[in-house]
């Protein structure tokens, strides 16, 4: 097999990567490890930054997104007892979030590519890739019991956080950094309706909670818990108390958020790491192949749309005119984004959670600067900027 771009992964960055690819006429393949249905089911991100709403629209892959998507203009900061608002458009001079699931994302990529791109194939794992530093690196993959190679100009490794493609990049040149915390989530999706318009991060003595949605009918909720929770330990009704107990305001004792059945439930463990540099030869890294964030800022998806939309505008460029200059700076262009997202990650992970080694004194620090957000336009802008995703180049 022959093409002039190999994708390995099928998650967003390497659909968005193809449907971006496609619309500029430039041929590309991807393998998919997973097969259709358990991709388009994989709970994961709920929130789309504004520049990402704004590249799947330009994609012509947002319609349903508009209609079913729901637009926040903020989120509240939940602490001491108390909420506070923060207003996106107010403070960032009109940028607001979407919530819109993944797997909807997803779902939409996926008809795109089937009805009008190259080829998807599912069910195609990659085994290695090879060759970057030649003109002609090739992608091993076994498809339908099949062991087969597609050779490609480029070869863009999209395979997530534990993917093969990293591996194209040899040791010697390749730095990863990493920080692990102290702490999971323990995610539920319920079908109970949201009770707060807006996403809830809440910090609170008893640790981290997260209020989310999916629609106006289903609820995503996060708990801070210990690393190995073990999620058969968390009964539906211990997950509810936690959640009220959590979420409590001094002015509504004895308020509970509204239940309803729980149907997925699960323990993801929080970690940060950048694989640097994102490029070897004519091998490329996009998304979580190359970095991974804790979900508290939630950035992942969005860093991975990211990736992909400089990247496909430099190869674009790489076909229409013969410069490489933008696939030679494509490293160094998004691990300057990526390091503020993973600053921003961090921040927020680690203002709001509790690290069980925490003292008295760190729990002052944690609440002096949530005062400050709560109370400085100043600070407060610096969290809606990064939150509804900077501009690029910014
Ligand atoms: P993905 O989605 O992991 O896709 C990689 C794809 O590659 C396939 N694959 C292979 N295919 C062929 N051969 C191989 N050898 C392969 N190895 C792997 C896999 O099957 C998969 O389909 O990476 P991608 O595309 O870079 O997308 C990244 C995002 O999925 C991720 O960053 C986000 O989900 C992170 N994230 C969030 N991001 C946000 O922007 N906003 C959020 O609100 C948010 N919430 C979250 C999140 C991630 C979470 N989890 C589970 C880690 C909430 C959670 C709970
Ligand atoms: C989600 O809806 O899954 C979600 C929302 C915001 C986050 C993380 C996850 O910060």
């Amino acid at each position: 097999m022959r093409t002039t771009v190999g994708i390995v992964g099928g998650g967003p960055a390497g659909l968005l990567l193809a449907r971006l690819l496609h619309r500029a006429g430039i041929a590309s393949v991807v393998l998919e490890s997973r097969d259709r249905g358990y991709v388009e089911r994989r709970q994961r991100a709920g929130i789309l930054e504004q520049p990402t709403v704004d590249a799947l629209r330009a994609a012509g892959a947002g319609a349903r997104m508009d209609r079913e998507g729901l637009v926040h203009d903020g989120i509240e900061l939940r602490f001491g007892g108390r909420g506070h608002r923060i207003d996106f458009p107010g403070l960032t001079g009109g940028r607001r979030v979407m919530v819109y699931a993944q797997t909807e994302v997803v779902k939409d990529l996926i008809a795109l590519q089937l009805a009008e791109g190259g080829p998807l194939l599912f069910g195609a794992e990659a085994l290695a890739v090879t060759g970057a530093d030649t003109d002609t690196p090739a992608v091993r993959f076994r498809h339908e019991g099949r062991e087969q190679v597609l050779t490609c100009d480029y070869v863009v490794g999209c395979d997530g956080f534990h993917g093969v493609a990293r591996d194209a990049v040899p040791e010697g040149v390749r730095t990863t950094y990493e920080r692990t915390y102290p702490y999971s989530w323990l995610g539920i999706l319920a079908d109970a309706p949201p009770v707060y318009e807006e996403l809830v991060y809440a910090h609170s003595p008893r640790g981290f909670a997260l209020a989310s949605m999916r629609s106006t009918s289903v609820s995503r909720l996060y708990l801070q818990v210990p690393n190995g929770t073990d999620p058969a330990d968390w009964p539906d009704a211990r997950i509810w108390d936690e959640l009220d107990a959590r979420f409590a305001l001094d002015a509504a004792p004895g308020w509970r958020l509204e239940r309803g059945p729980v149907t997925a439930k699960s323990v993801l463990p929080m970690r940060s790491s950048v694989t640097e540099p994102m490029r070897y030869g004519r091998v490329l890294l996009a998304g979580d192949a190359a970095h991974i964030v804790p979900p508290t800022g939630a950035k992942g998806l969005n860093l991975a749309a990211a990736d992909v939309i400089v990247l496909a505008r430099a190869l674009a460029a790489r076909y229409a005119t013969g410069s490489t200059e933008l696939l030679d700076t494509y490293s160094a262009t998004a691990l300057r984004r990526v390091w503020r997202a993973e600053h921003f990650s961090y921040f927020m992970t680690t203002t709001l959670h509790t690290d069980p080694a925490q003292s008295a004194f760190d729990t002052r620090l944690q609440l002096s600067e949530l005062d400050r957000i709560a109370a400085s336009p100043h600070a407060a802008a610096e969290l809606a900027d990064n939150y509804t995703g900077l501009a690029f180049g910014g």
